[in-house]
């Protein structure tokens, strides 16, 4: 037996299709977890965690950096993709090897044999931040899909449709999930609820989540 409660709780499948061309792949980022996050820490040394500013005024609760040739910035202006950190004037940190081939080899298992990202923006979440119900559509191609990968406290993923007002299915994301989103998912509305306070044994009573993306 492989522990004391796998006789009494099912398991949850390794692979799961959450809606269409969304696959969500329990673990996959497990057995890189310790790479992952020095990775991390050495590309928040150079762009720290900052708390953008919408168009409309409001300040994210979620903090946010990135890494990559592009990165996803927001400020009264609006949201787009720059190659330069507005905080210090250089371009985002490279993105890691380890990065660039958890996000290649969960999109090929889910069918997307050549993603090649340019931008990984890295969201940062505390007991209580949210993220509302939003469509990613700053990139230029949608076609290709987008890779998530979560790390640390899990969450409540709210996932809609098309349209803001379509009801909306709800998904645990636990440390080491990866779900690629393409095909008519990547446009659907989705959001995080507010946090819930906890400790992880590597990250304290934070959550982090890698979005992959080909933003040009
Ligand atoms: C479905 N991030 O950064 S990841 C985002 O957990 C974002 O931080 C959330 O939404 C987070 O834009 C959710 C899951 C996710 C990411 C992008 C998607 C789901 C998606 C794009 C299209 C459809
Ligand atoms: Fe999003």
């Amino acid at each position: 037996m492989q522990d004391l409660f796998s006789n009494l709780i099912p398991a949850l499948p390794e692979q799961e299709t959450l809606a269409e061309g969304a696959v969500l792949l329990r673990g996959e980022a497990l057995s890189h977890e310790r790479d992952l996050l020095s990775a991390l820490a050495q590309i928040t040394a150079r762009a720290a965690f900052r708390n953008m500013v919408t168009p409309g005024g409001f300040t994210m609760s979620v903090a946010m950096t990135n890494c990559g040739p592009l990165g996803w910035v927001s400020d009264r202006s609006g949201y787009r993709y720059s190659p330069v950190d507005p905080l210090t004037g250089e371009n985002w940190p490279t993105m890691p090897e380890c990065f660039l081939k958890l996000a290649q080899d969960a999109a090929a298992k889910a069918g997307y044999q050549n993603f090649t990202p340019d931008a990984c923006l890295i969201n940062r979440y505390e007991p209580k931040n949210k993220l509302s119900l939003h469509q990613d559509k700053d990139e230029k191609s949608p076609e290709h899909p987008i890779v998530s990968v979560s790390l640390g406290l899990p969450a409540t993923f709210q996932f809609g449709g098309l349209k803001r007002t379509d009801p909306v299915l709800k998904y645990a994301l636990q440390h080491g999930d990866v779900v690629v989103w393409g095909g008519p998912s990547r446009l659907y509305y989705h959001g995080i609820t507010p946090l819930k306070d906890g400790e992880h044994p590597l990250l304290g009573r934070t959550r982090i989540n890698l979005t992959f993306r080909k933003a040009a």
